[in-house]
């Protein structure tokens, strides 16, 4: 059990290997994340959403500089729905962070959505526990804001950043979409380009209409990532936060509602794995009569439920 002194020592080569295992949905990577557990909890999971080419990366390179700079050690995870060996994108990330990836505080791994119905896999769930164990004091998760991933970032993130840029139109939208509520915090970032204080002005109204009733209204920061503006404050702001959610249980409550939707969703692919197995020919006898109508799908599905006797 090498693997996991190693992982918990922070060693970047056995973490790395057991990301690998991990997204290889294998046994050994399923019995080490077992007993690797209890290490984890003392993690900050940030999550970093927003559309492409708003500067994700760009702000995720920023903040992580200036946590080293205070001695924090940190995990980054780049999710992006292609291939991490097609995405030109990810190859652009690769050359930015090439500074980081040396520095012995700071791990960075890319990882695909595959798994998930085109959200966030459990594997990238699994690989922040990994990190978490390994001693990183803050886990950065970097998603494409392509729909499911958002909100499935939320799930998976304690803080989320939902970066927005003036000029793109599509901030009204967001805005309608209902993308607004899993922000934690909004960073307008490109700062430097018109319309900025618009957007500020616009989202503030947006978040002062859902949030009225609500204690803590999720602060607007602006950011110009590329120069570094707006970076100190935007990691005060996480700090001020962290404290808030801390303070009045949130986080607790957050947490464990991913807790327990994550052992639901397990007992979930059990069970249905175990169905499926033992009755693919049952269910397919089903299918043909559903199909010729001699039986309905709520009936079949019922049969095979009382043969389970679950
Ligand atoms: N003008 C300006 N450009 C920025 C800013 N932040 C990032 N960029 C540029 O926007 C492009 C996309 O940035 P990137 O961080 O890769 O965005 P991501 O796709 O959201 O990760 C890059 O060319 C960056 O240099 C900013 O604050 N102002
Ligand atoms: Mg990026």
């Amino acid at each position: 059990m090498d693997t996991i002194e190693a992982v918990l020592n922070g060693n970047k080569r056995s973490i790395a290997k057991l990301i690998t295992l991990i997204e290889e949905k294998s046994h050994d990577a399923k019995e080490i994340l077992k007993k690797i557990y209890t290490h984890t909890g003392k993690a900050r999971i940030i999550g970093i959403t927003g559309a492409p080419g708003s500067g994700k990366s760009s702000l995720v390179d920023k903040l992580a500089k200036i946590l080293r700079s205070k001695n924090k050690k940190i995990g980054i995870i780049a999710v992006d729905p292609t291939s991490p060996f097609t995405g030109g994108a990810i190859l652009g990330d690769r050359i930015r962070m090439q500074d980081l990836a040396l520095d012995e505080g700071v791990f960075i791994r890319s990882m695909g959505t595959r798994g998930a119905l085109g959200g966030l896999s459990k594997a990238c769930y699994d690989a922040a526990k990994v990190l978490d164990a390994s001693g990183m004091d803050y886990i950065l998760i970097e998603t494409v804001g392509v729909g499911q991933s958002e909100i499935d970032i939320a799930k998976l993130a304690d803080i989320v950043l939902l970066v927005m840029v003036p000029g793109m139109g599509d901030d009204v939208q967001a805005i309608k979409a209902g993308i607004m509520e899993i922000g934690d915090i909004f960073v307008i970032n490109k700062s430097d380009k018109d319309g900025a204080d618009r957007l500020v002005t616009e989202i503030e109204t947006a978040l002062g209409l859902c949030f009225e009733k609500k204690e803590l209204k999720p602060p607007v920061i602006k950011t110009i990532a590329t120069e570094g503006y707006g970076i100190e404050e935007l990691v005060e702001t996480i700090d001020v936060l962290w404290e808030y959610l801390t303070k009045k249980d949130y986080l607790k409550i957050k947490r464990t509602n991913r807790i327990r939707q994550e052992i639901i969703g397990l007992l979930t692919e059990s069970v249905l794995n175990n169905i499926m197995t033992t009755y693919s020919e049952k269910i397919e006898f089903l299918v043909e009569k559903a199909v010729k109508r001699q039986i309905d799908p709520y009936s079949a599905a019922e049969i095979i439920i009382k043969e389970k006797s679950l």
